[in-house]
């Protein structure tokens, strides 16, 4: 395979070739293995929901066999099977939420996990109806912790929905009843919904994805980042670097891979004590070097400026620069190829959740009630095993870029309250970023997040639309795995500004930020939501109204279907740059990317070109400025 077809990323070829001089298989070689990917399955027409089926219908209207065993036909079993990874999606998100809500409950002044927060807890617990008053912090944590809890499971009414969400919004969900019920309930509900005998109509079967998405979004993922901030802290901008060229030759370097923050924000505290450092030294390395991946990566990033080794179609290539003593994973986006590629080098694959167990990896359970000397032992691990390093195998690439980091929603007023001198607005809000989009400075917004996926090539989609937005004077907030492309590509630079129309270039030097901002995970898309929520707010309208859109250039996971799905169902339009696995359902297809605008003022676009994705997101960003502009 030509290497230079797999990825942008200069690193990526790098490693990928050395991979394949050192007899690595990697991601690429196993989807070549694969040949032709079931064409059924691509198009979502393949059910095998009970055990009369398989049952694999045509994708063509008239043509060959039209309906499943039961009688289902390819609307149904296109629409079944998108709900489901609606809901896999959604419970990932929201049961990462659960688990941190957790952790906050075990907050104690002197614990392991303390309160970093307060304001945002203050503001969470009156969301939550918490009373707060002559109450100890810690109280009111684990009051809100345990109110939180119960939106999981809770017998009666809606979930708690975020105050950032604007009223007109909440009309249409109750219209188009996707208002959520309690997060659990309504993944167990679709899981239910889609049974061998269940809803048996496309429509209708969208419509609860929609609902149990929200969960997702404005429940679970706003949950997770919410609770992480008050416990570990509300990012603020930091400098970073990004890609392999953070693999430091002298040093132990441990690779933190996955989504939940528990551990890693533990791993990064364990990481300074000085006995470890004096092990460290013992064994002949300069000291202990800290790197992510993938959204744990991004989490760390946020909060202590850890730098970023690479994203999704990197993570089997740190461990190919022969360089990494330990990768130590969570949960999600994990490959369990890891494993066994780590046995060809010396690096220890440590997994630590009961719920990402991996064969032929070293599993040490992450247990928070002991949470730094579990931490402290698993560093330990991978300081002993500097020795074993095969020195034949190392070679690490050298590229890397800088960037900011760590746009919180706080961070982002922050910066913005620098130019409300010069416009004279309100300080502590959205107001200065509102007024841009009204005037035109700022033509729009687009939020571009999600994965790689080895049907794109790696990086190539996220960058190129990222920068036709910059020169169209649409400001860019990035999450995720396109958050470290971006990183890489040196777009969360304020160099970045060369690639910027005039009207952004001013905002960026008036605010001082880059114009990709870098707002954390992808549970942190619920800041993004906010973010939206917030200014259409302030300009009293709809967030669908907003010239705002969303893109997932090269997204692969149930994840990402959840989240295009609830920030669709946001009023925010999506484009998606893989097509995902509905299109031999006519219905289906036609309502996510037609029928949808109806219900709730926004839908997907399928665009797998980047350079047309791009030009379709400004001009649905033209259109919709016409509301803003009639308040000029
Ligand atoms: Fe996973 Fe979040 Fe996708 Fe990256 S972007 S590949 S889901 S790590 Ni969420
Ligand atoms: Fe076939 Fe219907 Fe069973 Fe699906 S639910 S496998 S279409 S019989």
């Amino acid at each position: 395979m030509d290497e230079t077809t797999l990825s942008v990323d200069l690193a990526t070829q790098e490693l990928y070739v050395k991979a394949r001089n050192d007899g690595s298989e990697t991601l690429w070689d196993r989807k070549a293995a694969l040949k032709n990917q079931c064409g059924f399955g691509e198009q979502g027409v393949c059910c095998r929901i009970c055990t009369m089926g398989p049952c694999r219908v045509s994708p063509i209207p008239g043509k060959g066999v039209q309906k499943g065993i039961c009688g289902a036909t390819a609307d149904v079993i296109a629409s079944r099977h998108y709900a489901r990874m609606v809901a896999g999606g959604s419970s990932a998100h929201s049961d990462h939420g659960r688990h941190i809500a957790h952790v906050l409950h075990m907050a104690s002044r002197d614990g392991d996990y303390q309160i970093r927060d307060e304001k945002k807890l203050l503001n969470v617990a009156a969301r939550w109806g918490v009373a707060t008053e002559g109450k100890d912090i810690y109280q009111v944590a684990h009051d809100v912790a345990e109110a939180a809890l119960n939106d999981f499971g809770k017998p009666f009414g809606s979930m708690v929905i975020p105050p950032s969400i604007t009223k007109q919004r909440l009309k249409v969900w109750e219209d188009n009843d996707i208002l959520p019920d309690a997060i659990d309930k309504e993944v167990v509900s679709i899981m239910h919904a889609t049974h061998m005998g269940c809803t048996a109509d496309a429509e209708s079967m969208i419509n609860l994805s929609m609902r149990t998405s929200l969960t997702d979004g404005w429940g679970g993922s706003y949950i997770g980042t919410e609770f992480s901030d008050i416990i570990f802290g509300t990012p603020m901008p930091r400098e970073i670097e990004a890609n392999m060229g953070v693999i430091e030759k002298n040093m132990v370097n441990i690779v933190l891979h996955g989504h939940e923050p528990s551990l890693s924000e533990m791993i990064v505290v364990a990481a300074d004590d000085p006995e470890l450092k004096a092990l460290a030294r013992g064994v002949g390395a300069e000291g202990i070097n800290l790197v992510g991946i993938c959204c744990t990566g991004n989490e760390v990033a946020m909060r202590h400026g850890i730098k970023i080794a690479g994203n999704f179609n990197q993570q089997e290539l740190a461990i190919v620069t022969g360089a990494v003593e330990a990768m130590i994973v969570d949960v999600q986006c994990i490959f369990p190829s890891l494993a066994n590629l780590a046995q060809c080098y010396h690096t220890k694959f440590i997994t630590t959740s009961k719920l990402a167990k991996i064969k032929d990896a070293v599993h040490i359970e992450f247990d928070e009630n002991n949470a730094y000397e579990c931490a402290k032992g698993i560093i330990r691990k991978a300081v002993e095993n500097y020795t074993n390093r095969k020195h034949e195998k190392v070679s690490i690439p050298t590229h890397k870029s800088t960037g900011m980091i760590g746009y919180s929603n706080q961070a982002i007023i922050g910066q913005l309250d620098r130019v409300v001198n010069s416009y004279t607005h309100k300080p502590g809000t959205f107001e200065p970023l509102a007024q841009c989009l009204v005037s035109g400075v700022l033509r729009g917004a687009a939020g571009v997040v999600g994965c790689n996926n080895p049907k794109v090539k790696g990086d190539h989609s996220h960058i190129e639309i990222i920068k036709k937005m910059l020169a169209n004077d649409v400001i860019v907030v990035v999450t995720g795995c396109a958050a470290q492309a971006a990183a890489k590509a040196g777009l969360l630079s304020k160099d970045a500004v060369k690639y910027c129309g005039v009207g952004l270039q001013k905002v960026c030097e008036l605010a001082d930020i880059p114009p990709v901002l870098h707002m954390g995970s992808c549970v942190d898309n619920s800041r993004i939501l906010e973010l939206v929520g917030e200014v259409a707010k302030i300009l009293g309208l709809d967030m669908s109204e907003l010239p705002v859109v969303g893109a997932a250039p090269e997204w692969m996971s149930e994840k990402a279907v959840a989240i295009g799905t609830y920030v669709v169902s946001s009023g925010i339009d999506t484009f998606l740059g893989v097509v995902p696995p509905v299109t031999g359902s006519p219905e289906v297809t036609d309502i996510l990317t037609n029928r949808l605008e109806d219900w709730v003022g926004a839908k997907f676009y399928f665009e797998t070109d980047p350079a047309v994705a791009a030009e379709k997101m400004l001009a649905r960003i033209e259109e919709k400025r016409a509301k803003i502009e009639a308040l000029n």
